[in-house]
């Protein structure tokens, strides 16, 4: 059961964003550096448009924190736009707002065309501001204390690009067809080794490759998309729950995952290769290790069996769609003359994908978080801890 709430509001060139994340434990331990490094990755990345040089995003805690510690009340903070001064004519909440041209021919693959019918919106920008990815960094800033709950478990999250337009890297920390895990500093040095990186790729030559397929779309006035893995490290068997359909963590995380703008599928470890396999050549044999311990030696299930975590790394890869602004725009209709036109230019992102991979990381800290609170309880830290430990126990006797 869900224990863990993740509100956000904002439009993307309003005043600001504002997130709350509630029933979060208390006592926690908690900073500044940390919620602000994660907002600073995900503005990285080449291919992203001139936004990513006006904002430098930092977050505002307004509430649910006191010396440094969660308190187990709601958290509450903000971020504000710096491109708000411009846009504050087009977008005042009280108007007149007679500066913004109105625009009523939707881009194809955009919330513009389902969002105009819902909301009765009359004018596109009423949907495509809130449906604008600018969202995703209050995700980010309230998940940066899922991943410090996480941490304190021994729990690691990375990511890291492995295509962009067909441009792949074949390197996995932790490949499928091996039982490779590891270790959570070898994961933190390469998630910033990924940040180091203009696409979050660990693989120089197809970091090279991908680059030139950005290059090409630049060029054409076109948009890219691509896949990034996520890798996690240290969780027990047993998050999530095989019982009820709504309680399967690989469900819960797919969701997750799918929820941010652009993503269209995911893959748990093998993936899409679990239907171009036999069975024996698909699942993960036990076997009793030296040290006595039942072991596996592969993968491939990508750490989920039955819905529930199952002590190996989580792998999985999540893969999004060009964006569907385009500098060379695509053919539309106009819906209130019905003439057929082209869809609006408006300053966008060439490639989101190394962006989406620091979204992703966040949308699955909150994910296990929510988890973890669930099997192990969500009031204090102490109180966790102390549940996780006897767990622990149970497990290692
Ligand atoms: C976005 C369009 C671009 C991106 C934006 C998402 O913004 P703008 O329309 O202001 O140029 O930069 O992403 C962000 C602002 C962000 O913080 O990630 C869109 O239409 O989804």
């Amino acid at each position: 059961m869900t224990k863990l709430r993740l509100m956000t509001a904002g439009e993307s060139h309003g005043r600001g964003l504002v997130g709350i994340l509630e029933g979060f434990p208390a006592n926690v331990p908690v900073n500044r550096e940390e919620i602000d490094k994660q907002l600073a990755r995900r503005q990285l990345g080449y291919g992203r448009g001139g936004r990513m040089k006006i904002e430098k995003d930092r977050a505002e805690v307004l509430s649910g924190v006191r010396s440094g510690k969660t308190l187990g009340s709601p958290i509450s903070l903000v971020i504000w736009n710096r491109d708000w001064p411009n846009w504050q004519k087009k977008m005042d909440p009280w108007g007149p707002n007679e500066d913004a041209e109105v625009l009523t021919a939707p881009r194809p693959g955009h919330a513009d065309y389902p969002g105009w019918y819902k909301y009765a919106a009359g004018d596109i920008r009423n949907i495509l501001e809130r449906a604008s990815a600018r969202e995703t960094a209050v995700r980010v800033a309230l998940s940066a204390f899922c991943r410090l709950l996480l941490r304190q478990f021994g729990i690691e999250i990375m990511s890291h690009v492995v295509e962009i337009g067909g441009a792949a890297s074949s390197f996995s920390p932790a490949p499928v067809d091996s039982n490779r895990v590891p270790s959570a500093g070898e994961l933190q040095e390469l998630n910033a080794r990924a940040d180091q990186s203009p696409v979050r790729c660990l693989n120089p030559q197809a970091e090279h490759e991908m680059m030139a397929k950005i290059d090409h779309a630049m060029q054409t006035k076109d948009t890219v998309g691509g896949t990034f893995e996520i890798v996690v490290t240290g969780l027990p068997p047993g998050l999530g729950s095989h019982v009820h359909w709504d309680r399967r963590l690989d469900g819960i995380l797919a969701q997750a995952l799918v929820s941010i703008p652009a993503i269209k599928a995911v893959q748990f470890g093998l993936g899409l290769g679990v239907s171009k396999r036999y069975g024996s050549e698909v699942h993960d044999e036990f076997h009793v290790g030296p040290d006595g311990r039942v072991g596996r030696a592969t993968n491939r299930a990508g750490g989920t069996e039955g819905g529930m975590t199952n002590g190996q790394p989580l792998v999985i890869r999540a893969s999004m769609k060009p964006l569907p602004t385009l500098m060379r725009p695509l053919a539309t209709v106009d819906l209130q003359s019905k003439e057929e036109r082209q869809a609006f230019r408006e300053r966008s992102d060439v490639c989101a994908v190394p962006a989406a991979s620091v979204v992703g990381e966040a949308m699955v800290a909150y994910a296990l978080a929510d988890a973890f609170c669930d099997k192990f309880g969500n009031d204090s830290l102490e109180e966790i801890r102390a549940n996780y430990e006897a767990y622990r126990a149970r497990l290692d006797g």
